[in-house]
């Protein structure tokens, strides 16, 4: 019998139906689990950390981490490649990821916990799907219990009302330059799906289901709303394509979003962390941006820049991550 796995995970989780979109484009054999009060237990006989997603095999064997967990498994399912073969694209596509991970996901909380009509959509969903089969009372009252947690910890993704601008045009300004790109290919780059896509879907879907950033999607980007669907089962329908053909609508997007914004954040994230500060701050586009300095992703950063480091004399890479003002904060 082929070795067969479980995910747990939630709709509401964006790692989570990252981890489930790269497992259906592969065909990897695996049951859909909702973690839920009910299967607790079974989740934590497993997890190491109270994190979805988490994936376990039919051996016992638990993995949790969506990037680590990609990036084993297409070791062991190697087709269809996520992974551009041209290296340069391969590492655009990892620091799209990064990205994905680390800054959208600050737009996707943001308006998830702002607003109070994202705040309370998403509150019952969640609470829905712990407790399937709970009474509607019960669902208000855990509802209400679990918007005040995810309210008061706005703060966690750098969101208050002084950076609130700030990440709401980052989404705006995304959706502006994805839909450009969009709008001549089905994918980030190109025909088939690249690790970038199943991580910026991810994100931009959850904001597709909420309230407020839904109205925007309607308004501004149809073509990336319909590749945010089609990413949670994607099919290739292509080839990657080639930088010269990626350029003229990846390139800004690269510069305004993680020349521009990500990447001074996650330097001065990692700078503030080495001088044992708690806070970090940090001025994007001429405002400051502060928040608690993140673990997690100064070790993120440092991954990249070992992978960058392993690139040397990549004359192409060098050359557009120089042009996407990104090159000075991964040396
Ligand atoms: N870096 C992790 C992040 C996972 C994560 O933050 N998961 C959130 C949901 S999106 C979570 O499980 N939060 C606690 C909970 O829902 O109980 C990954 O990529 O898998």
């Amino acid at each position: 019998m082929s070795d067969h796995y479980q995910i747990f995970g939630a709709e509401l989780s964006p790692y989570s139906v990252k981890v489930r979109a790269y497992f259906r484009y592969k065909g990897i054999p695996h049951d859909w689990l909702p973690r839920t009060d009910e299967n607790m237990a079974e989740f934590q006989k497993f997890a190491k950390l109270p994190l979805v997603p988490l994936v376990v095999s039919n051996h016992g064997d638990a993995w949790q981490d969506s990037t680590p967990i990609i990036e084993e498994f297409e070791t062991m399912f190697p087709e269809p490649s996520i992974v551009p073969a041209d290296p340069a694209l391969a590492f655009l596509s990892a620091l799209i990821e990064e990205y994905a991970d680390e800054w959208a996901n600050k737009y996707m909380f943001h308006y998830r916990w702002w607003y109070d009509a994202d705040q309370v959509s998403a509150a019952q969903r969640l609470a829905r799907d712990a407790r399937p089969h709970a009474a509607d009372v019960e669902i208000e009252a855990m509802a209400q219990m679990l918007r005040e947690r995810m309210v008061q910890r706005l703060g966690f993704v750098g969101s208050h009302s002084t950076t609130k601008e700030q990440i709401e045009s980052s989404f705006i300004r995304t959706l502006k330059l994805l839909e450009k790109h969009l709008t001549h290919r089905p994918f980030l780059f190109g025909g088939r799906p690249a690790l970038a896509d199943f991580g910026l879907a991810a994100q931009l879907y959850q904001c597709w289901t909420d309230p407020t950033p839904r109205k925007l999607f309607d308004q501004k980007a149809p073509n990336v709303a319909a590749w945010a669907e089609q990413m949670q089962d994607p099919s290739a329908d292509g080839e990657f394509e080639s930088w010269e053909s990626l350029e003229t609508t990846l390139m800004p997007f690269l510069q305004s979003e993680i020349g521009g914004l990500f990447l001074p954040w996650s330097d001065a994230n990692a700078i503030a962390l080495e001088q044992g500060k708690e806070k970090m701050s940090v001025t994007l586009e001429g405002k400051p941006f502060t928040q608690t300095a993140q673990k997690y992703h100064a070790r993120s950063l440092g991954i990249l820049r070992e992978r960058y480091a392993g690139l040397s004399g990549n004359q192409l890479l060098d050359t557009v991550l120089a042009k996407a003002g990104c090159q000075q904060f991964l040396v």
